[in-house]
């Protein structure tokens, strides 16, 4: 319906109405400009009774057809959703940003309007239209759906408006106080190693620190990572446009090797520079672990409320990821529009369980750090669906669909796509204080059937674990698979009865292999990923999976096996990485990847990795650190290698003592 046909209506009797401003009602309603309704033949007036009874009529029929009338009716006949409205306490401060007061303006869908009333009754009078068109649309849509896709979209619906909420309120600018005292000086506070030696060899880890930050600092400051040949910023488009990843993934390191000095400049590029406020397309995870790890982990360390104020409004604006049918999360998600998808390789639009299963640890602490448990609520859904489906043979496959809340794809893979995923159910479990039974339960039957189906040993015994596809094996393992010599240990204390020491010689078993495939190239790194067919044990067959990204898995296992085991040969193949490194990774301008470990010419991908800072240099130098530093009762290393405290005994006890 032209909106001109309904100008007279809101014409005024002395002239000068809406006509002319509209423009759009064609040359019989600027004719009749100035003239009141008594001034129309009865023809006209009928005419005009008609289509203004349509218009209530539609009005109507769109408010009872869509799925939530109350947000229709705030939409439609006032113009102002509570979900977009800000809570009344939601004042700019005095030290507010002005982007801060201009995306919420945005939000709102507010401009900057001038102050002329015709102009803002024409705004008003076009939103009118706009909502009254969407609500004819989403009516129409609606009657052509299932009652269950009905009552799903309303649920959605609700989560959506509870989530806008959330985000527009200022309880989260308003964290609750955190004891932490005694919790984060446990273990954080180094000590120098009693052993020369030993002092030495970790000296020399802390220098590499060093050389990797200061040319960082020199060439990419505030980059998310450095470009150590060419000397520049390098950009990964997993983080958007959020900026800064080395600076938050290196906090920690810096901060355990008593880097003050760096810890305090990284501290102050936080404050000023870290802004979440960005229109970007991140991957959740990546986003989780690194950032939102870091600024936790540097908070439990450092105590400082810039890093606790971060890691929550950062984790405010992953929270629309999990607006899906099944509540389970999109890889993708732009933090501004809060729209989100999937990998677009990833098997039929799946969500890839190492990803959505690795938020756990995080969004626990957020939890507890912010207050509020809908973080925790959000994993806990993941882990609810989760444990809920069935597992081809107990197994976990690496695809699954948001929408329908069911498998993809039938691969399975404790490498890449899977690995963290059973990671964090042990980490769960050691993290809440042994009190997580679910997660516990989860992770022992997991490695049961993986040791089942997926674990081999080669003609020369070498054991590896195979990537499982729909039950056929394929016998490659991944760099990213090493880790798992760690975790298998890690686990050994809490296995089921007689089997501690299964778990312990598994792990120990795997950092073997592990070694061995650093130990059969040229360089002495290992390549991403190495076979066990075609006549070869451990070593890479294809020119794509020969290169070495400065990757952690292999020596966070030697950490895991040197602190459970205290069996020298860890510390002995630590040091063969530390040589290795410095040989063929360290350039001037800081570490850089190999595209080829077999080659004897370095050829370089120049990319230092964040997780270089974040991990690699800090499993060496706690391989040469005394046990203390950062004992793993106290301590979980998420996937980055990022610390957080274990939370009910310290943190839950510290708290009600602070009471
Ligand atoms: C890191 O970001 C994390 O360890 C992740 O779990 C896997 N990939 C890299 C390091 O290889």
């Amino acid at each position: 319906m032209p909106v001109g046909g309904l100008l007279p209506l809101f014409s005024s009797p002395a002239g000068g109405g809406l006509g002319g401003g509209l423009g759009g009602g064609g040359g019989s309603s600027s004719g009749r400009k100035g003239s009141g309704p008594a001034a129309f033949r009865l023809t006209e007036k009928f005419v005009l009774l008609l289509v203004f009874s349509a218009f209530i009529t539609l009005c109507f029929g769109a408010i009872f057809f869509l799925p939530d009338s109350s947000k229709l009716l705030s939409g439609v006949l006032f113009h102002s959703s509570p979900a977009l409205q800000p809570a009344a306490d939601h004042k700019p401060g005095p030290g507010a940003r002005a982007e801060d007061a201009a995306e919420g303006r945005a939000r709102r869908g507010e401009e900057d309007a001038p102050g002329d009333p015709a102009a803002s009754l024409e705004d008003n009078l076009a939103r009118i239209r706009e909502n009254h068109e969407r609500a004819l649309r989403e009516a129409k849509e609606t009657l052509q759906k299932l009652p269950e896709e009905i009552q799903r979209d309303i649920l959605m619906e609700k989560e959506k408006v509870a989530q806008d909420q959330l985000s527009n309120r200022a309880g989260f600018r308003r964290l609750p106080p955190v004891y932490l005292a005694p919790v984060n000086t446990i273990g954080a506070i180094d000590r120098e190693p009693a052993d020369a030696a030993i002092r030495e060899k970790r000296e020399k880890i802390k220098e590499m620190m060093k050389h990797a930050w200061k040319n960082y600092k020199r060439y990419a400051w505030g980059k998310n990572e450095l470009k150590p040949v060419s000397k520049g910023g390098h950009s990964s488009s997993l983080f958007g446009n959020i900026q800064g990843a080395t600076i938050v993934d290196a906090l920690d390191t810096l901060f355990i090797m008593n880097m003050k000095d760096e810890f305090e400049e990284a501290q102050a590029w936080v404050e000023e520079n870290l802004n979440f406020n960005v229109n970007a397309e991140v991957s959740v995870f990546e986003v989780n672990i690194r950032f939102v790890g870091g600024l936790i982990s540097a908070y439990y360390l450092s105590g400082a409320e810039i890093f606790r104020k971060k890691a929550v409004e950062l984790g405010v604006k992953l929270l629309p990821a999990f607006q899906t049918p099944s509540g389970i999360p999109w890889a993708l998600l732009n933090i501004k529009s809060g729209i989100g998808r999937n990998w677009p390789w990833a098997s039929g639009g799946s969500s890839i369980l190492a990803e959505f299963g690795t938020l756990h640890l995080e969004f626990m602490h957020l939890s507890y750090l912010s207050g509020n448990p809908i973080f925790a609520d959000k994993v806990m859904n993941i882990r609810t669906v989760l444990n809920n489906l069935e597992k081809p043979e107990g197994l976990y496959p690496n695809y699954l669909n948001p929408n329908s809340g069911q498998w993809a794809q039938y691969h399975v893979s404790v490498g890449g796509l899977g690995d963290s995923f059973y990671e964090y159910l042990l980490k769960a479990w050691l993290m809440s204080d042994k009190t997580d039974l679910q997660a516990k339960k989860m992770y022992f039957d997991a490695i049961k059937a993986i040791e089942t189906h997926l674990i081999r040993k080669s003609r020369n015994g070498l054991t590896y674990i195979a990537e499982w596809k729909g039950g056929l094996l394929e016998h490659k393992m991944g760099h990213l698979t090493c880790f798992a010599g760690g975790m298998f240990a890690l686990g050994a204390d809490d296995a089921p009865e007689g089997m501690t020491q299964h778990y312990l010689q598994l792990g120990a078993e795997i950092a073997r292999t592990c070694h061995e495939s650093y130990n059969r190239t040229f360089v002495k790194l290992g390549p991403e990923a190495f076979r066990f067919d075609g006549g070869v044990e451990a070593i890479a067959t294809r020119q794509n999976e020969k290169y070495y990204i400065l990757r952690p898995e292999v020596v966070e296992t030697y950490m895991y096996m040197w602190r459970l085991t205290h069996d020298p040969k860890y510390r002995k193949w630590a040091w063969e990485a530390v040589e290795a490194l410095e040989k063929h990774c360290r350039v001037k301008g800081g570490y850089s990847g190999l595209r080829d470990v077999y080659f004897t010419k370095e050829s370089y991908d120049d990319v230092q990795q964040s997780f270089f800072l974040a991990e690699t240099l800090k499993y060496l130098y706690l391989i040469f650190s005394d046990d203390d530093l950062l004992p793993l009762e106290h301590w979980i290393f998420n996937t980055e290698a990022h610390l957080l405290p274990v939370l009910s005994r310290n943190l839950k006890k510290v708290e009600d003592d602070g009471k």
